[in-house]
């Protein structure tokens, strides 16, 4: 996979060099190149917002420059072009698994008040929201997409059944999990853990999912 990111601040995406996905990069499983929508404007002064028409709070960032950078980097119309944007569609994990089957994702993170709609009607192919909240910009839901997208491809997790049984794969949350020591600060762990008959494990890991889910998730029942 090639992860294309249009930003005004590449420098952030340095987060993506630790833990598993900067180990992923590393081992070339697949691509992330960020380019900076600033070096694509053509204004004397490398201005890339301006001011509502209509009036309004705040700015808008001008359409030439991220037209110009998204031709530059996806001239054949090769990738699922996304912008991140608080009225997108909502990321889930079924989206999350489809994206992660693209071979090629450009995704365009806007800043102030967003982009002129024309880039979006132009250039984009779907919107996608992390949640119904605003953030400064589009870089933190790029950066959960991203992540969220690449534990799906394959070899990037160490042990491929690990997203196979994890939250959300059986529509259920997770069981609660347990390592050593077997005592911590008076708290124990579950006898049926520690006896070693892997039905029963199975079971209680089974029960504790409906509940957890009955709990504090009742909606993610709804039609099983
Ligand atoms: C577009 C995404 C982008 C419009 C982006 C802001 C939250 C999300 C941005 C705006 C973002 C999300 C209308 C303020 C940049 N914030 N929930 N900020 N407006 O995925």
């Amino acid at each position: 996979m090639r992860i294309d990111v249009l930003t005004l601040f590449p420098e952030m995406f340095i987060a993506l060099d630790s833990s598993l996905i900067g180990r992923a990069r590393e081992k070339a499983l697949f691509e992330l190149c960020c380019h900076n929508i600033r070096d694509y404007s053509c204004d004397k002064h490398k201005k890339c917002d301006d001011t509502p028409f209509g009036g309004g709070a705040g700015m808008v960032m001008t359409p030439q420059p991220i037209h110009d950078c998204i031709q530059a980097v996806d001239p054949q119309h090769k990738a699922k072009r996304i912008y991140m944007s608080p009225r997108g569609k909502k990321l889930n994990q079924d989206i999350v698994v489809n994206l992660s089957k693209c071979d090629n994702l450009l995704l365009l993170c806007g800043h102030y008040e967003g982009v002129d709609q024309r880039v979006i009607d132009l250039d984009i192919d779907m919107e996608i929201s992390v949640g119904d909240y605003v953030l400064s910009g589009g870089e933190l839901p790029a950066m959960t997409l991203i992540d969220a997208v690449l534990r799906y491809v394959p070899n990037v997790l160490g042990n491929s059944q690990s997203t196979a049984e994890e939250s959300f794969s059986s529509g259920l949350l997770e069981y609660p999990h347990y390592t050593r020591p077997q005592e911590f600060c008076g708290l124990c762990v579950p006898d049926v853990l520690i006896s070693g008959n892997h039905k029963n494990i199975d079971k209680w890991r089974r029960e504790q999912s409906l509940e957890i889910t009955r709990r504090v998730r009742a909606d993610l029942l709804e039609g099983k």
